[in-house]
């Protein structure tokens, strides 16, 4: 433990000589937003066994350490998913759109009846593939807020979206009797139980609902469907693509806390913060930890890391301070370890980059000019990343 903790000061501080502060906005100050006041932590160690034993290969991650830290994030953090592809689900193509996006592209709307029954669970799929598309698209699936949908057609994929809230309202209001969780608890059941999920995690199933549906789709290349999200739906996607291997590369836009940051810097918002505000998005276990960080099983370079050996795009905003810039560097860098268990480099850098200048291998990483959000040059980038990664010239 004594090693870990001094190879990640070692780290740290290499990562420290080239940080770059983010200027603390003046309006919050109770938030932790200067650099210097990070207090020091020691963080689990990615390729270290519950039993103590270190992982050395990539069949060990696999078949060992792999299934321990999605356990972990299940129980402590997003709640057990309390079903998965329901027997019954079925789907019916409702309407076609052959002149989309100004003549762009093609689009359709496919509704998933969970259970087989048009007065159950229900869930809209709106897909878009470029218009005279001569063979299946890779395609980018978007758990809630979208944006660009030309340039995506433009650059040769699909887009296929849905609002996360016809399964799970993003309201604390109810959260549970308005949402799919009710439907699937037990009868009597109330309120989910201290280890299921949260909205996140109906958030992320549903992800995989729509994946059981584009995997059958002809105009859809199966094997090169990506999923990315922003923000509170970037959190999703990160646990969608954590959970589902079909998922073949992972875009997380400023996912922040419970997406892709190291939660035991405490910098921005916190594991109390995020509780406090939004109750219902994570298991109620994670509560546990409002006040005690530093004893989480887990932290989010693990997240990172359950997406090894699949490229994974990690973007922040240069005033995204409630996010957390440099957290979300960490968690993308100190995953790297299970990338080259794989053979694959991961970041490659040891610093933080300037604005606006990506860097990465098979983890990708940006920080843009400009607040919270997804823009142009998020989607630029995201597009360049899949295009490496799918052999496809830029
Ligand atoms: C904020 C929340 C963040 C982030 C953001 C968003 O209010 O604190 O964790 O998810 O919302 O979704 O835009």
């Amino acid at each position: 433990m004594k090693q870990l903790a001094a190879a990640l000061t070692f780290l740290f501080g290499a990562i420290d000589l080239f940080a770059q502060q983010p200027k603390p906005p003046a309006d919050h100050p109770q938030v932790l937003y200067d650099e210097s006041k990070v207090l020091p932590f020691t963080l689990p160690d990615v390729l270290v066994l519950l039993n103590g034993n270190k992982v050395k290969d990539a069949k060990t991650w696999k078949e060992k350490r792999r299934p321990e830290i999605l356990k972990l994030f299940e129980e402590n953090v997003y709640g057990r998913a309390v079903v998965g592809k329901p027997k019954e689900m079925i789907w019916e193509l409702v309407s076609v759109d052959s002149n989309a996006f100004d003549g762009t592209g093609v689009a359709k709307k496919v509704i998933i009846y969970f259970m087989g029954k048009k007065d159950g669970p229900k869930m809209g799929l709106d897909i878009t593939v470029p218009k005279n598309s001569l063979k299946p698209v890779p395609i980018f699936l978007v758990p809630g807020w979208v944006n660009n949908e030309k340039l995506v057609l433009k650059r040769g994929y699909g887009l296929a979206n849905f609002d996360p809230c016809e399964v799970q309202p993003d309201k604390q209001d109810s959260a549970f009797e308005n949402s799919i969780r009710k439907y699937f608890a037990k009868p009597d059941q109330k309120e989910p139980g201290l280890d299921e999920w949260g909205a996140i995690g109906v958030w992320a199933w549903a992800a995989s609902r729509a994946m059981d549906y584009l995997v059958t789709d002809h105009g859809i290349d199966s094997n090169k469907v990506c999923i990315m999200g922003l923000s509170r739906f970037g959190k999703a996607a990160m646990w969608a693509g954590a959970q589902d291997e079909r998922f073949v590369m992972v875009f997380s836009c400023e996912s922040g806390c419970g997406g892709a940051v190291i939660v035991r810097r405490g910098f921005g918002e916190t594991v109390r913060a995020i509780n406090n505000t939004f109750p219902y998005w994570f298991c109620e276990n994670f509560k546990s930890y409002n006040e005690r960080v530093n004893d989480l099983p887990v932290d989010w370079h693990m997240l990172v890391a359950l997406i090894a050996p699949r490229p994974v795009y990690i973007s922040t905003a240069e005033e995204d301070y409630w996010g957390d810039q440099r957290g979300s560097f960490l968690a993308a860098k100190l995953a790297e370890p299970v990338y080259n268990l794989f053979n694959e480099k991961g970041l490659g850098v040891n610093k933080m980059p300037p604005v606006e200048k990506p860097v990465g291998d098979f983890i990708g990483f940006h920080l843009r000019k400009g607040t919270h959000g997804l823009n142009e040059y998020d989607w630029e980038q995201f597009l360049n990343f899949a295009d490496r990664h799918f052999g496809k010239l830029k």
